[in-house]
Parts: C-alpha cells; structure tokens; sequence
C-alpha cells in the first residue's frame, strides 16, 4: 500500500525563517535545484544546511520512517535536494513520476517534500496522482519503467500516458494545499509531479528529504558513494559517507574537503 501523508511542522517555524534566505541566496548563485552536498556552497552555507537537516531529524516525520520500517531514518544529503520553482516559468516543472527513480528498488525510502512558504494557492506545490476507487494498475506502470529504464527513455509521464497506463476515469490530479514547513511525505510508489497552477504569482521554495535505511538501502544509493545525515545517541548530526566500501565518519570540516573531491 503506498505512503502519503502530509505533517504540519516537518520544520520548525525558526528554521523555515531561516532557511528562505539561505536558499535563495544559494539558488540564485547555483541555480534552481541543488542538492545538500553541492560543492557549490560556501562552508557557511553548508553550516545552514547541515542546521536544516538537524532540525528536519528532531521533527516529527523521521517518526512515520521509524513507524513504518522499525529504524531511525538517515537523511541522504546526496539525493536531498532543494528547488526554486519560479511562477509563471515551466522550464524547470517536472512531469508525473514516482521517486522509484532515486531509490530503484522497494527498500525502505521516504520523501518528505517541504514547503519553505505557503504553498498551493498562489506558488506551485505538487499534484497528488490519486486512484479514484480502485487502486492504479502500479504493475502496468512498473512494466512500462522498466522498458523505459532499458531503453534509456524519459521516466517521467504526460497526463495523456496516464490516461492510457491506468484508464482515463481510474485516476485524478489531487493538488496540495500546506502551509509553509510541513511536509508531504511519501514513498517511492506515489505518482507526483509539479503542481500545474496557471494562477502561481509566488516562486516556490522547497526540500524534498530522502529518507533510507542505512542497514538496508536501496540499490541506487547503495551502489554509489553518498553523503548522509543522522542523529547519534544524544541528539548531535552525525555526517559520513558510504559507498560499496564501507562508511566513513566526518567531522562537518572533512566534509567540506571531500565534497569537491567526490565530484
Ligand atoms: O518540487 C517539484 O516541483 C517536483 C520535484 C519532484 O517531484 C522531484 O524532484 O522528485
């Protein structure tokens, strides 16, 4: 059964406050969509982010992950990314896809798409592919992703490919509507894209955090060298690196030395 549900406060009303400048700062310098570990940021900028993430860790929704798979979370800053959808400019809007394509497999995952201002009624938040009574045929679609996978095609979906994986009447674009800070958090089954809002006057802001189980972790994360976040015992960010040789611990100084050199 796939995951939704939308949490108020993902991140605290402090950090959101925080984190508007910091983003669009590091947005206009780098461009619209950056993820935690870019070498692009300054190390004090990286400081933000890692205070971000920290936040994001104490809050409520690494909850749903422990409820849902028996583990605490770890943030993968590889694949957490931030976007600036600017209103009124379609160049950066994505289609209808399933985040299967950060994880590749159906190990533990879970995304929690934040909003950093209000989003929904006047800047674009995401559409929500919702079943209209039965469940939508996942393994058509699956199907369909692999040949695409295999033949290297875009995986993401126009409504009209929908229409024709699912039925045109089995399916409806749901829009979301949350205030700033709280997260819509699903997992790798649930079809979304950008919200399509022809009234959008705002730029957005978001987070979309990716949330594994380091024990445990899909294939894609699993098969290239990653930064990650967690909690330790007391509460602190822990920041490592693991690849298919193992993990490495760092301190946020080492982190910024090796973030240039994993490119
Ligand atoms: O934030 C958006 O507009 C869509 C981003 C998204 O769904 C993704 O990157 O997986």
């Amino acid at each position: 059964m796939p995951v939704f549900k939308v949490t108020r406060d993902a991140l605290p009303a402090t950090t959101v406050i925080d984190a508007a400048p910091l983003i669009e700062a590091l947005a206009a310098r780098i461009g619209g969509k950056f993820s935690f570990d870019t070498a692009r940021a300054t190390p004090s900028e990286r400081r933000g982010l890692f205070s971000i993430a920290h936040a994001f860790l104490k809050g409520p929704v690494p909850d749903i992950f422990r409820s849902l798979h028996g583990v605490s979370p770890s943030l993968c800053l590889s694949i957490t990314t931030v976007r600036r959808q600017k209103a009124q400019d379609s160049a950066q809007m994505v289609d209808w896809h399933l985040d299967l394509n950060f994880a590749g497999d159906m190990s533990p995952f879970l995304v929690s798409w934040t909003a950093i201002e209000d989003v929904g009624v006047d800047c674009a938040a995401l559409d929500i592919c919702v079943p209209n009574g039965a469940p939508l045929r996942l393994q058509t679609l699956l199907d369909e992703i692999k040949q695409r996978t295999d033949q290297q095609r875009r995986l993401s979906f126009h409504s009209d490919e929908l229409d024709q994986l699912f039925g045109k009447d089995a399916w409806s674009s749901k829009p979301l509507v949350a205030p700033a800070g709280s997260g819509a958090v699903f997992d790798q089954w649930i079809m979304h894209r950008t919200q399509v809002l022809e009234a959008a006057t705002r730029d957005r802001h978001s987070i979309e955090f990716r949330m594994v189980d380091i024990g445990n972790l899909p294939i894609y994360p699993k098969s290239n060298s990653a930064f990650y976040a967690t909690l330790d015992a007391g509460g602190e960010l822990d920041l490592f690196i693991q690849g298919p040789s193992g993990r490495v611990d760092l301190t946020a100084q080492q982190f910024d030395s090796v973030v240039g050199l994993n490119r």
